[in-house]
């Protein structure tokens, strides 16, 4: 029998009570003033800005109803948007983070490290993207965990195996040379049942 495929949807309206956010692309107090709304499916998304350097963290909660183990985490997908601004698939990145200790996201937690100093990094370049995005146009991205391996010009190292319990987080990183507004929306972790 094929598997069958469930989706957990962190954000879409309003974030997801297993989830909590943290980085320096959101807007300072969580509110989008002076940010044009725009979204993929309902009323809102989530809109980021920033240059190269800042991020988001999606952290699962201690207190998370849920628990992805890495064996049943198929991957991540999100719709992501420019408004205004040409985004080039190196001007993001995408870290997953995992623990071999406990299934919700400690800062610092680096008992999944192996001697790198983040988890995993992927640019979007290196999920099979190989346009940027244009202004004003939607695009799901969906990235699998099974073939994610270090981008060989982000990180030294390729690891084709990520060998960890539990995944607990994600980040999306601004990478280079952008400096604007991106928007994410029906932000979801794929896994098998
Ligand atoms: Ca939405």
């Amino acid at each position: 029998m094929p598997q069958q495929v469930v989706t957990l949807t962190l954000f879409d309206e309003i974030l997801n009570s297993n989830w909590m956010l943290s980085g320096t692309a959101l807007n300072e107090d969580g509110s989008s003033d002076g940010i044009p709304t725009v979204s993929h499916s309902g009323e809102t998304s989530l809109a980021l800005t920033g240059e190269e350097g800042k991020h988001v963290i999606f952290q699962l909660r201690s207190s998370s109803q849920v628990r992805l183990p890495r064996d049943r985490v198929l991957g991540l997908s999100f719709w992501l948007y420019s408004r205004e601004k040409t985004l080039n698939f190196d001007q993001l990145l995408v870290e997953v983070f995992g623990s071999d200790k406990v299934h919700y996201w400690v800062k610092g937690d680096d008992s999944a490290v192996i001697g790198l100093e983040t988890f995993t990094g992927r640019r979007l370049y290196g999920l099979g993207l190989n346009r940027a995005l244009e202004p004003d146009t939607w695009i799901r991205i969906e990235i699998l965990l099974d073939p994610l391996v270090y981008d060989p010009n982000f990180d030294e190292e390729p690891v084709e195996d990520l060998p960890f319990e539990f995944v607990t987080g994600f980040s999306v990183l601004f990478a280079g040379g952008f400096s604007g507004t991106i928007y994410l929306d029906e932000v979801q972790v794929l896994m098998v049942e």
